[in-house]
């Protein structure tokens, strides 16, 4: 997969590139990351890509024709066709369906933006989709743009070890994980609970999907709504329940 940013701040973007998951990817040659700064395809001594907004007030917008170029450039280096994507606060909320249909893409461009954003024009004529990453204030689309190379890095084929398996994720299966426990298996904090020493790696399973369906009963009832559950889930939830009522956690 190939991932081109538009972004004032290219290299802020190309950092994740360095790292984990990404870093291997990219390393492996799973997936290329190539920024294009409108700055460097703007006119004029000062080469602005942002100007003031009309009807005033405060903030500037990214101009036009420097975001043109940059697209253009972006689009000359390589034949592959690509949707573009808007990291904006305007977007549609980022799910790991979307991540999923967007990761077996073979290219994807993301326009960050700055300042109060990208000039409207610009929007309706290059734009493919605008997505935003949560209902928060951030400075710019750079961290959500590798929010979403992050996510879309890690579900490329051979870009996970066996033991990293995006298959078990929470959200793969849209519930919460279970909790994890590692050494000491005493602990003046506590024991690990006796069935994940037990061998018994039915019962083991059980209490995993248990303890999952649980959590996300206690702190993601959104999510259940939507889980497709099993006869056995079912049943797993209403003795959790039952063992549960009146905790909160
Ligand atoms: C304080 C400026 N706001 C005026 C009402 C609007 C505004 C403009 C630009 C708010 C944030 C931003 C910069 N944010 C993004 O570019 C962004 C973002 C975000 O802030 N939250 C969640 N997802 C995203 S995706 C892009």
């Amino acid at each position: 997969m190939r991932i081109d940013m538009l972004s004032l701040f290219p290299e802020f973007v190309a950092q994740c590139a360095g790292f984990g998951v990404v870093g291997r990817a990219v390393e492996r040659g799973l997936l290329g990351i190539h920024g294009w700064n409108p700055r460097d395809y703007a006119q004029g001594n000062y080469r602005r890509a942002d100007d003031k907004t009309f009807g005033g007030g405060p903030g500037m917008v990214m101009m036009i024709e420097p975001l043109r170029a940059a697209l253009d450039a972006a689009r000359l280096a390589d034949a592959t066709p690509a949707p573009v994507v808007y990291l904006s606060p305007q977007g549609r909320p980022l799910t790991q369906k979307r991540v999923r249909e967007l990761a077996a893409l073979p290219r994807l461009i993301l326009l960050c933006g700055r300042y109060e954003g990208v000039d409207e024009r610009f929007v309706a004529h290059e734009v493919d989709e605008e997505i935003s990453i949560g209902d928060y204030v951030l400075s710019g689309g750079e961290l959500p743009a590798a929010v979403l190379v992050d996510a879309v890095a890690r579900l490329q084929d051979g870009a996970l070890n066996d033991a990293e398996s995006a298959a078990q994720d929470s959200f793969e299966d849209g519930l919460l994980d279970c909790p994890h426990y590692t050494h000491p298996a005493s602990h003046e904090w506590g024991e690990v609970p006796a069935v994940l020493r037990s061998g018994d790696h039915a019962a083991i399973a059980r209490w995993r999907r248990q303890q999952a369906l649980g959590r996300t009963w206690l702190r993601r009832p959104d999510l259940l709504d939507e889980a497709p559950l099993s006869k056995s889930d079912r049943k797993l939830l209403d003795e959790f329940k039952a063992q549960n009522s009146g905790s909160a956690s």
